[in-house]
C-alpha cells in the first residue's frame, strides 16, 4: 500500500490532489484539520499496493455474505431470521434461542445440526496438539462446553496424520472450528434503499465500523451510500461520522426522531445503502434502548447490527446481549479484535446469541480494518491468532 500526506487549504482541494495522484481507488485514511497561520486540512491517503500489514485473513470483497449459503437445515434456519423478522412478524422483534446465561445447555454446530452435545469433561490424556489447543481456549475463556466438544471431535475423527504440519493442521481447524460459527447473506429487502443500522454500547466501534463499511461499499462497488445519525446525546458523536462524510464525499443527516428519520429516508430512496449509527446506550438503562428502539421498530430496516467490542468481559458480553434483546438485532459485528491476545471468545457469543457474525474489525484504520465474515475468515481470524508452528514442532 501506498501511503502518502497531504495539505491542502481545503478538504475539496485535499480530495482532487488524492485523486490526480493516486488515482479513484484511493482511501482515505484520516484527516485533521490545521489550525494557526498556515490553517488548511491535512489528509492521509492511500492505494492498495502492497498490504501496511499481514492482512489478518484473505477476505473478499463486499458484500461477501453474498457468496456463501448455509447448507444444513440448521444453518439455513438461521439465515431465513433476518428475512421472517422484517417480513411481517408482528413485533418486529427476533424470537431467540433462549439465553440461560452463564451456561450453554446445548452446542450447536452445523454439523451436528442441533444436537445435544455430550458434556464430557476436556479429556487429560490429550496428543501435544490437542493440549495445546485445549490450554490455548482455556486461557481465552473459551466455554468449556464448546472446548469439550471441538476436542472430543478433532480426537475422534482428526486421524493423527492431519494434524503433522501446521498447514494441514490449519486446513483442519479452519474446517472444524467453522461449524461452531454462522454467517449470515446480506439481507436484501425489496425496498431500496438497503438500511443497515449499527447498535451497540458506548464506544466499542459502532461509528467507525460504519465508516468502513460505508467506504468499501463506495470504493469498490461504487454504491450510493447516505449515512444518519439517531446519536442525538452527544454533539460530538455527531461531528465524528459528519468528518468522515465530509471526507468521503457521502450525504450525512441527522435524525432528532423517529418521525423525522422516517422523512430523512423518503430523501434517501434513490440510495443504495443506509446506514443509521446510533447512540450508544447503557445496556442497562432500559428508557435509552426503549427510546432507540422507537427509532427503529417504524422502518424497514435490512439489517440490525449488534456490535460487540471483543475486549468487553465474557460475562459483560453475557449481560449486553441479554440486555440488548428488546432491539431487533439480528447479526453480530465484532470489533477490537487485534486488541485481545486471543480473540476466541467470538466461538462463546456465536453460541450464546445463536447469531450470524456480520464483521469483525481488527483496527483502527478506515476502510482496511475490517474483515467480512465468511466460513473462512472466521475461523482463521482465531487460528491467525495461535502460534501452530509452536504447537506442531
Ligand atoms: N483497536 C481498535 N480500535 C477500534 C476499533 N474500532 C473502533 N476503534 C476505536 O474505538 C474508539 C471508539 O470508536 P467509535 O466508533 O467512536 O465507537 P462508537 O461505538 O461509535 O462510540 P459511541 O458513539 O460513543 O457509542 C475510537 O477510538 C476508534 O478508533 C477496532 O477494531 N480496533
Ligand atoms: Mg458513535
Amino acid at each position: 500500500m501506498k501511503i502518502k500526506k497531504y495539505r491542502e487549504k481545503s478538504m475539496t482541494d485535499a480530495l482532487k490532489k488524492v485523486k490526480q495522484e493516486l488515482g479513484e481507488n484511493a482511501l482515505i485514511l484520516s484527516s485533521k484539520k490545521r489550525p494557526g497561520k498556515n490553517a488548511g486540512i491535512e489528509v492521509i491517503a492511500a492505494i492498495d499496493g502492497q498490504p501496511l500489514k499481514p492482512a489478518v485473513a484473505s477476505v473478499p470483497p463486499i458484500p461477501a455474505f453474498e457468496e456463501k449459503t448455509l447448507a444444513t437445515t440448521a444453518s439455513q434456519k438461521k439465515q431465513n431470521y433476518a428475512s421472517r423478522i422484517y417480513a411481517g412478524t408482528e413485533s418486529g422483534i427476533i424470537e431467540e434461542k433462549r439465553i440461560s446465561a452463564p451456561n450453554f445447555e446445548r452446542i450447536t454446530t452445523k454439523e451436528n445440526g442441533g444436537h445435544v452435545s455430550e458434556n464430557n469433561p476436556v479429556q487429560t490424556s490429550l496428543s501435544p496438539f490437542l493440549g495445546h489447543l485445549r490450554d490455548t481456549l482455556q486461557k481465552a475463556g473459551v466455554h468449556a462446553d464448546i472446548l469439550s466438544s471441538l476436542l472430543q471431535d478433532l480426537s475422534d475423527n482428526v486421524p493423527q496424520k492431519e494434524l503433522r504440519t501446521p498447514e494441514s493442521t490449519a486446513d483442519v481447524l479452519r474446517q472444524k472450528l467453522s461449524s461452531y460459527f454462522y454467517v449470515a447473506p446480506r439481507n436484501e429487502v425489496k425496498k431500496q434503499p438497503q438500511i443497515i443500522a449499527l447498535v451497540g454500547p458506548t464506544g466499542v466501534g459502532k461509528t467507525t465500523s460504519i465508516a468502513k463499511i460505508a467506504a468499501q461499499l463506495t470504493i469498490k462497488q461504487q454504491a450510493q451510500v447516505g449515512l444518519i445519525s439517531i446519536d442525538t446525546y452527544r454533539i460530538g458523536a455527531i461531528d465524528q461520522l459528519k468528518t468522515f462524510a465530509e471526507i468521503a464525499e457521502i450525504p450525512m443527516k441527522v435524525a432528532f426522531s423517529p418521525q423525522q428519520l422516517e422523512l430523512i429516508l423518503q430523501s434517501f430512496e434513490d440510495y443504495d445503502y443506509i446506514f443509521l449509527d446510533t447512540t450508544g446506550r447503557n445496556p442497562r438503562n432500559r428508557i435509552f434502548l426503549r427510546e432507540l428502539k422507537l427509532f427503529l421498530e417504524n422502518i424497514e430496516i435490512a439489517e440490525v447490527h449488534l456490535t460487540l467490542s471483543a475486549t468487553t468481559r465474557y460475562a459483560e458480553l453475557e449481560d449486553i446481549v441479554r440486555c440488548y434483546k428488546q432491539l431487533p438485532f439480528d447479526r453480530i459485528l465484532f470489533t477490537k479484535i487485534d486488541e485481545v491476545m486471543d480473540p476466541a471468545v467470538m466461538l462463546n457469543l456465536a453460541q450464546l446469541t445463536d447469531k450470524p457474525v456480520s464483521y469483525v474489525c481488527n483496527g483502527q484504520n478506515i476502510p482496511d480494518d475490517l474483515i467480512t465474515a465468511t466460513e473462512e475468515s472466521l475461523p482463521q481470524v482465531l487460528i491467525e491468532a495461535w502460534d501452530l508452528d509452536q504447537w506442531i514442532s
